[in-house]
């Protein structure tokens, strides 16, 4: 029922941040729901609390924002850190400052129609430790959402890359986050994050898809963010590619999960170096997200930011290798044919 609603809002999102000229064609075409980014910088200097804005860390540069949604993307993943959000412990009242730039930036992003993801980056853990308080957790998450709850266009994602972490606690953990949000009253998607860094190669293997089947969410809004890049060891610290298939391969068992267990995905990080066989593949593997559009939302790309300089899988315009090089040859696999969301329109209503 509310997920009716929401499909008109995304509906309304496309249409909205479609540019008068191109627009037309953006707004039939669109083959995944989601084309996105990552942007990055405001949890750099993680070993510095609360750290220097400008100093430890960055907010993102809203001119490139625009610049993002002319090539036609409308979801923004914002790092950020827990610990500059609300400092010295899970249920202190906000930073007013660090707030109000991460409120700025989701009310930038939202007044031009694309969506903006919360994202605390913290691998599950708070000043170095593994969060166990869930109670404290839940609080956290109800405060924030709480913040967000009447803008549609948000997303919540319960956590970045859970790993090496008991399973039943990064359960437990996430469904104190989605208890929390919607005891805000807050109604919008929440992207739950699995343990083992969230990898869509290792979801099934891993015991995450056992495990993380089981959420509750009384808005049936749930979508299961996973990670996946492409090289050897799928850590996203290399600029070669396993080979030109290897996304797609890497996203099959994570796919059959989804269809089998009626859910709906996005890949929340991906990216390959600037090279051909990384190229082909990243072509490949975002073939098959649009083959497989009635599970997939869509894809964000690992990352952009002012601070990045030349990182190999830097999407920052103007100079940013995959600005240049990724970028153009990758955006045609978000448009092409008409939208087709099955499973997710099942829910819908
Ligand atoms: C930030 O942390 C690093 C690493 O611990 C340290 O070397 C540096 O002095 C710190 N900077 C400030 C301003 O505290
Ligand atoms: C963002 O943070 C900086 C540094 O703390 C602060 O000067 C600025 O006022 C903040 N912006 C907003 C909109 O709160
Ligand atoms: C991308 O790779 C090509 C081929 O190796 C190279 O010529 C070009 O300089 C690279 N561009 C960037 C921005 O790294
Ligand atoms: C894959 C990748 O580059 N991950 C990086 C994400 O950003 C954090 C800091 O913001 C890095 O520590 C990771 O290496």
């Amino acid at each position: 029922m509310l997920l009716k609603n929401l499909f008109v809002v995304a509906a309304l999102a496309v249409s909205a941040i479609a540019a008068p000229t191109e627009g037309k064609r953006q707004t039939s075409t669109r083959k995944l729901k989601w084309f996105g980014i990552n942007e990055s910088g405001a949890e750099f200097g993680e070993k510095n609390f609360t750290g220097v804005y400008g100093r430890e860390y960055i907010w993102y540069d809203l001119a490139t924002v625009d610049k993002f949604i002319a090539q036609g993307m409308n979801m923004f993943r914002l790092n950020f850190l827990m610990e500059r959000l609300t400092p010295n412990s899970l249920t202190a009242s906000f930073d007013p400052l660090y707030m109000g730039n991460l409120t700025a930036q989701v009310n930038y992003i939202t007044s031009k129609g694309a969506y903006a993801m919360i994202q605390p980056h913290n691998y599950g853990r708070f000043y170095g430790e593994i969060i166990t308080d869930t109670a404290g957790f839940k609080t956290w998450w109800q405060n924030v959402a709480a913040k967000f709850k009447d803008n549609d266009l948000v997303v919540f994602d319960t956590n970045n890359e859970y790993h090496d972490m008991d399973q039943t606690l990064v359960f437990n953990l996430n469904q104190a986050a989605i208890d929390g949000i919607r005891a805000a009253g807050a109604k919008q998607i929440i992207t739950p994050e699995g343990n083992s860094w969230s990898g869509a190669w290792t979801w099934v293997s891993s015991g995450n898809g056992a495990s993380l089947v089981s959420l509750k969410d009384p808005e049936n809004k749930l979508v299961y963010q996973m990670h996946q890049y492409l090289d050897s060891d799928g850590s996203g610290s290399h600029a070669d590619c396993v080979s030109t298939t290897i996304l797609s391969e890497r996203l099959k068992a994570a796919t059959q999960w989804l269809k089998d267990n009626k859910k709906i995905g996005v890949i929340g990080e991906y990216a390959g170096g600037n090279n051909t066989q990384c190229i082909t593949a990243l072509k490949d593997g975002l073939a098959y997200l649009g083959q497989n559009s009635d599970v997939w939302m869509g894809a964000l790309w690992w990352a952009a930011g002012p601070w990045w300089g030349d990182y190999m899988y830097s999407m920052e315009p103007e100079s940013g290798p995959a600005w240049k090089m990724v970028l153009p040859e990758i955006k045609g696999s978000f448009f092409g044919s008409a939208m087709r969301f099955r499973v997710y329109l099942q829910q819908v209503e």
